[in-house]
């Protein structure tokens, strides 16, 4: 299977000669989560899970860099940039290295998380932590940018957000043809929430679904400048990949939520370990806790009674739970001992008899 822009072709703006730079990303499964669904007490809920950490480097940045790399190659750039929270760079490191272009990364210091850095380290990017935060970042990027022969690939680059329309085609696709009731999806700086919906209207004007989803978008507390209607100076959150206190995609947001009559919120630290730890012990399933906002909105937006009964909601599970091991083993509740190769011994702690 090729990667997203050769199977959804006809959705992007580009020629039979357009040189595609692709790590055949995309076709991520679509795995129904009845535990959660059982957790919600709204009877009749469908829930699916959209999970983008299988993608080629771990996240759904994937589908929107192989296009912002095909068209920076296209028109002849030799650098690309990024400011990261670290998904993002894995990315640019993973296509950039792919179509031979040097891969310049800026990343808020020591905020950024170890599987994270450890791909872009590896793919090859060239690399500057500075002391300061993403929106920081991002501000550096954009002046940056204007040097000769560097194109920026974070989500300011339209084409990004064209190659993130894909992930609401296949949810379509995955549903034989029909889009959910509500969508749900953790917000960072905000790229995935109007990428989505641009998707699902997209689908819908080429006749390819008949309704169009409710957007509910979530921000963690501690970062959540939509909700709160001003930017946020020092945001935090241990979700470190939505630690954003100035989305760069705010309005495209607001128009997700207004459009489709579906609402920004957030949570909590403690809400999204609790999706977290939930998705990985009751569902099998390893994200990211940034992923895990979603999960965290839909019971939520459960309990505040907001979601209809017999309804399909889709939650994006926006990257792999490998990026993070250190949140893994911090919020994980196995026990782990260290014996000596004594059977016995082993049965006697695992409460099991011989
Ligand atoms: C796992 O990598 O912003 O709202 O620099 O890595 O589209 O930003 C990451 C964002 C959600 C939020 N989940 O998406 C970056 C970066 C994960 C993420 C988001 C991110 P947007």
């Amino acid at each position: 299977m090729s990667g997203v822009i050769e199977r959804y072709r006809s959705f992007f703006d580009i020629n039979a000669q357009f040189p595609i730079v692709t790590l055949n990303e995309g076709n991520t499964p679509l795995i129904q989560a009845p535990a959660i669904a059982s957790k919600t007490n709204v009877p009749g809920l469908q829930v699916f899970l959209k999970f983008e950490g299988l993608n080629p480097t771990g996240s759904f940045k994937d589908r929107g860099m192989t296009y912002a790399v095909s068209q920076a190659k296209a028109q002849g750039a030799t650098h690309i940039i990024c400011a990261s929270t670290g998904n993002t760079s894995a990315s640019a490191a993973a296509y950039g290295a792919r179509a031979q272009l040097k891969t310049l990364i800026i990343l808020p210091e020591g905020k950024v998380a170890l599987g994270k850095l450890s791909q872009a380290i590896l793919y090859g990017a060239d690399i500057v932590e500075i002391t300061g935060n993403f929106d920081q970042a991002l501000d550096v990027v954009r002046i940056l940018g204007k040097a000769q022969g560097v194109a920026i690939v974070n989500s300011i680059n339209p084409f990004r957000i064209e190659g993130q329309k894909t992930g609401a085609f296949e949810v379509c696709d995955q549903l034989g043809g029909k889009a959910p009731d509500y969508h749900f999806i953790p917000v960072g700086n905000a790229g995935n929430i109007t990428a989505y919906w641009l998707g699902y209207k997209a689908y819908h004007a080429a006749g390819r679904i008949q309704s169009l989803p409710k957007m509910f978008g979530y921000e963690a507390e501690g970062s959540a400048a939509i909700v709160k209607g001003h930017k946020i100076e020092n945001p935090e959150t241990l979700a470190t990949a939505i630690r954003i206190g100035n989305p760069a995609s705010w309005q495209g947001a607001e128009a997700a939520r207004d459009e489709s009559g579906g609402k920004i919120d957030c949570v909590t630290d403690d809400e999204i370990v609790a999706a977290y730890q939930f998705l990985a012990s009751k569902e099998g399933i390893f994200c990211e806790p940034a992923s895990a906002a979603s999960v965290a909105g839909l019971f939520k937006a459960c309990s505040q009674n907001l979601v209809a009964q017999n309804s399909v909601v889709t939650c994006v599970l926006t990257g792999n739970g490998l990026k993070d091991p250190d949140n893994a083993i911090r919020f994980g509740k196995s026990e782990k001992i260290t014996l000596p190769p004594d059977p016995q011994q082993i049965a006697t702690h695992l409460g099991l008899t011989l």
